[in-house]
């Protein structure tokens, strides 16, 4: 049986945006590219998945209780939102991580949907086999769940034009991408991700 594509979207939220509270350096530049090809997998009935980081207001990956980062992503606050920009269409799967005041969770495969299903069981059953990834950050999320997605055997491609680092050490996001590759992650850009999908020139 042919399995399907379909898209991961990683941590699209108003605290990694310019602005919020853990910002990334122009973190909303992720919003047009991944909203490009949102629309190229709706039209083609593909899925599409939001992850999103989604802490408790004390949990040890904020630096106030043992942890590196500043607040973040709090659990039904404006910024744990989706960037108001980004567009997500009917049907989307959104995929809450870091509930657990114990750990970082940085890794979309760590996450459960909203009736409490684990990513990689929704795939499966969706019969999903390729998995573009893109949105934020790639030195963290993107990282931990393209290298996740990779062990759990899907073919994996990176937009490379949907995503931007953190970067707290220069080069860190250099890294990040060299290490995807080295673990066998296809990389594209959004345009490229669109002629895929719609198998029409863009
Ligand atoms: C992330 C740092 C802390 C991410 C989440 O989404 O990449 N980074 N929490
Ligand atoms: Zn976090």
């Amino acid at each position: 049986m042919n399995k399907s594509a379909a898209l991961l979207i990683v941590d699209v939220q108003n605290d990694f945006c310019p602005g919020g509270t853990l910002e990334v350096p122009c973190g909303d530049r992720v919003v047009e590219p991944l909203n490009r090809v949102t629309a190229a997998c709706a039209a083609a009935g593909l899925p599409v998945l939001a992850s999103r980081d989604w802490h408790p207001a004390v949990t040890r990956h904020f630096n106030g209780f043992g942890g590196i980062w500043p607040c973040h992503c709090v659990q039904n606050s404006s910024g744990a939102d989706f960037h108001p920009a980004l567009q997500l269409p009917k049907g989307m799967i959104i995929i809450s991580k870091g509930n657990e005041p114990d750990s970082d969770s940085y890794s979309a495969f760590d996450g459960r949907s909203e009736e409490g299903r684990p990513l990689g069981g929704i795939l499966q059953d969706l019969e999903v086999g390729q998995l573009y990834i893109g949105g934020l950050a790639t030195d963290y999320c993107v990282r931990a769940s393209v290298l996740d997605a990779k062990k759990a055997g899907f073919d994996v491609t990176l937009l490379t034009d949907a995503i931007a680092g953190v970067d707290i050490s220069a080069g860190d996001s250099e890294k990040a991408l060299e290490e995807m590759g080295r673990a066998g992650v296809r990389f594209c850009t959004s345009h490229e991700a669109v002629r895929q999908i719609t198998g029409n020139p863009a």
